[in-house]
């Protein structure tokens, strides 16, 4: 890993340092795109068997699985790997549970009356990738949620063919309605609908760039009127050491983010050039005995070292990074909380990898990447609703409030707008002139 040593380097190398490798989306990949969106949303099922043979090498029949299959795969996931999805699932929901809104009800002034309310999305859509590393966490993460806030429709979709712990997972989670249908294609399936697949309000998910590209272009869509749950670019994490830090610990976190991808970006801060020195030796002890070693090699050499002259300056460091994990081991971690400004999830002291949060301490491991941590937060039960306002004046509260909106909407030359409120208050003035 390249080692910077933080003020000595010019402004311009200082962006560099915290720069992540541009987005691979370039305007073939949204042609490919956008032809398989329209050739789902023209032929349905019959193209989504077609790229299931073309794109996933496997032949299908039938797009839904039946609890049939779902139940004979169950049956083939080991007692030890179901106990330990069923533990992850009873964090993930008691954190998850917690995170119910409380509604508001409120006078803002005398006979004024507010409220803010909440109600279940109806309909969700949430994307499993598939491939090397089958992620059963992902499931849970975007499952439990999904039927704590009380979404009616929770579609699965993962590439086939689908691994059996992803089902247990989905099962366990209640989940019934599960297609065996990947990439872009199962993003415009869910997005428009086919014949067997219901078309949902909101994409939730993990994916490639076809998939990535795919949620953009539906949720662009105002056809589609579809939405998704944010921005995702590659996985990263920075960690924050001082010198009384663990430097195996150290290398073990970031080579777990680093096995995610080659394109995965990776980046040590500390205080001490010691600690830098001994991080570097012990990464490339840990990597040699990895076996996702080649991935992990690609995402070290566009990641990088830097060494500021305090902590407070780490925190800055991290804070222009803005990332999606950000993992604290220093004497006193929970002292430097408060200079955190961007992050998806912050994993504090020694104890703490981010596998835990990846995996089964309760928090979502779907975060916000790509710098969108300085404006999107971790998925949470509040992406599975959507909030909406109520209002109610009483006579009264007209008459005090009326005055306010006719000059606003005199001063916005919107005369129909002045005369809502006129009517109403003639007719109040009316009927107390009858009294
Ligand atoms: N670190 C990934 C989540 C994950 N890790 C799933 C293992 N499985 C992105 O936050
Ligand atoms: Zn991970």
């Amino acid at each position: 890993m390249e080692t910077l040593v933080w003020n000595t380097l010019s402004d311009d190398a200082k962006r560099r340092a915290l720069s992540r490798s541009p987005l691979v989306g370039d305007d073939s990949l949204a042609a490919s795109v956008s032809d398989i969106l329209e050739n789902v949303k023209r032929r349905g099922d019959s193209a989504l068997i077609e790229y299931a043979a073309r794109f996933d090498n496997t032949e299908i029949d039938t797009l839904a699985l039946g609890a049939d299959v779902i139940a004979a795969a169950c049956e083939r996931v080991s007692p030890e790997l179901k106990d330990a999805i069923n533990a992850a699932r009873a964090n993930i929901a008691r954190f998850h549970s917690a995170q119910q809104f409380s509604e508001i009800s409120l006078e803002t002034q005398s006979g004024v009356r507010c409220e803010l309310k909440s109600e279940a999305i109806e309909k969700v859509g949430l994307y499993i990738p598939g491939g090397s590393a089958p992620l059963i966490s992902s499931v849970l993460m975007l499952a439990v949620p999904a039927a704590i806030a009380g979404c009616n429709k929770r579609v699965l979709v993962s590439p086939p063919p689908i691994d059996d712990a992803i089902l247990y997972a989905a099962r366990v989670c209640g989940i019934t309605d599960v297609f065996q249908i990947g990439g872009a294609q199962a993003i415009a399936a869910l997005a428009y609908g086919t014949e067997s697949v219901p078309r949902v309000d909101k994409i939730f998910g993990p994916g490639n760039r076809y998939v990535t590209e795919a949620k953009a272009q539906v949720a662009r869509d105002t056809q589609a009127a579809v939405t998704i749950d944010m921005p995702a670019g590659p996985s990263e994490v920075l960690v924050i050491a001082d010198d009384a830090a663990n430097p195996e610990f150290i290398a073990a976190d970031l080579l777990s983010q680093a096995e995610h991808g080659s394109d995965s970006q990776v980046i040590f801060v500390t205080d001490s050039s010691a600690q830098a020195a001994a991080v570097e030796a012990a990464l490339g002890r840990q990597l040699a005995l990895l076996p996702r070693r080649e991935t992990a090699e690609g995402a070290l050499s566009c990641s990088r070292i830097i060494i500021t002259d305090t902590l407070d300056k780490a925190a800055m460091v991290s804070n222009l990074y803005a990332p999606e994990h950000l993992i604290i081991q220093t004497r006193e971690p929970r002292a430097l909380l408060p200079r955190i400004r961007a992050a998806g999830s912050v994993f504090l002291g020694a104890y703490t990898p981010e596998s835990v949060g990846d995996y089964a301490s309760g928090t979502n491991h779907v975060l916000p990447t790509y710098g969108y941590s300085k404006t999107v937060s971790s998925l949470s039960l509040a992406d599975f609703c959507r909030r909406f306002t109520v209002q109610e004046l009483s006579a009264e509260g007209l008459k005090g409030l009326g005055q306010t909106v006719m000059t606003l909407a005199a001063a916005e030359s919107l005369d129909a707008h002045k005369n809502a409120v006129k009517v109403r208050l003639d007719a109040i003035a009316q009927e107390e002139n009858r009294q």
